[in-house]
């Protein structure tokens, strides 16, 4: 116990090389008092093959990849944006998403592009994130989205990836504009991670399954 009497802060490894990812986790977990940093900067080990058909399947296998390599709780991530006009596209692509089109640009200009001359009613899209922990005999899934819509430019310098061109409809503005705190309230990231941190203090720091 701290002074205040809380419990220690706890060490969670994230299974992440995207920093903006890793920014928004840390300030959604301290809530928790939580405190995650990269499960790469702990031991060095290959990038995770993200090879499978859903959000959730890609999380597991980072998390288990983490567990496998650092022997403790870890926890994966796997997110991105699904555009209705695009079939759900970018989706399990939105990293890679100029690659898959051989274009040579950002992913936001290739995705403005592809939304030309679409109305502002068949521009709906959402973000979508999977968060696996796995530890010592337990594996775990949470899941938040984030409704929306695309806008004809990017506005904003906050945020990173898709930020600039997602309208967040509860302030008409993107999630590069709004106060990253705000973007930590509602997306679907902190919806995923403020129901694993709850889990991880309820069931496996006091429980009988220990990380
Ligand atoms: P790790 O696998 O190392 O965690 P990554 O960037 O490759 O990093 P993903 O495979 O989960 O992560 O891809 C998610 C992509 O979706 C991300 O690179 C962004 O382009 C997009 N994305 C997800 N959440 C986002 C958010 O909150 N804001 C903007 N773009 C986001």
């Amino acid at each position: 116990m701290d002074q205040a009497g809380l419990n220690p802060v706890f060490d969670l490894p994230i299974v992440t090389r995207n920093q903006g990812k890793l920014r928004e986790i840390s300030e959604i977990l301290k809530l928790f008092r939580i405190r995650a940093f990269s499960a790469y900067h702990l031991t060095n080990f290959d990038e995770v093959n993200e090879n499978g058909d859903t959000y959730a399947e890609n999380a597991l296998l980072k998390a288990r990849q983490g567990y496998v390599h650092t022997g403790g709780l870890c926890a994966g991530e796997d997110s991105g944006l699904e555009v209705d006009e695009l079939d759900g596209a970018p989706g399990l692509f939105s990293a890679r998403f100029g690659e898959k089109f051989a274009f040579v640009g950002d992913n936001n200009t290739l995705l403005l592009s592809l939304l030309e001359g679409v109305p502002p009613e068949r521009r709906s899209a959402r973000f979508r994130a999977a968060v696996a922990l796995a530890w010592e005999g337990g594996e775990k899934l949470f899941e938040g989205v984030c409704e929306g819509w695309i806008r004809e430019t990017p506005r904003g310098e906050g945020g990173f990836g898709y930020d600039p061109v997602f309208i967040f409809p509860l302030f008409e503005k993107t999630f590069a504009e709004l106060d990253v705190s705000v973007k930590n309230t509602y997306s679907h990231r902190a919806v995923a991670f403020r129901s694993a941190g709850e889990f991880i203090l309820k069931n496996l720091l006091k429980g009988s399954v220990r990380p």
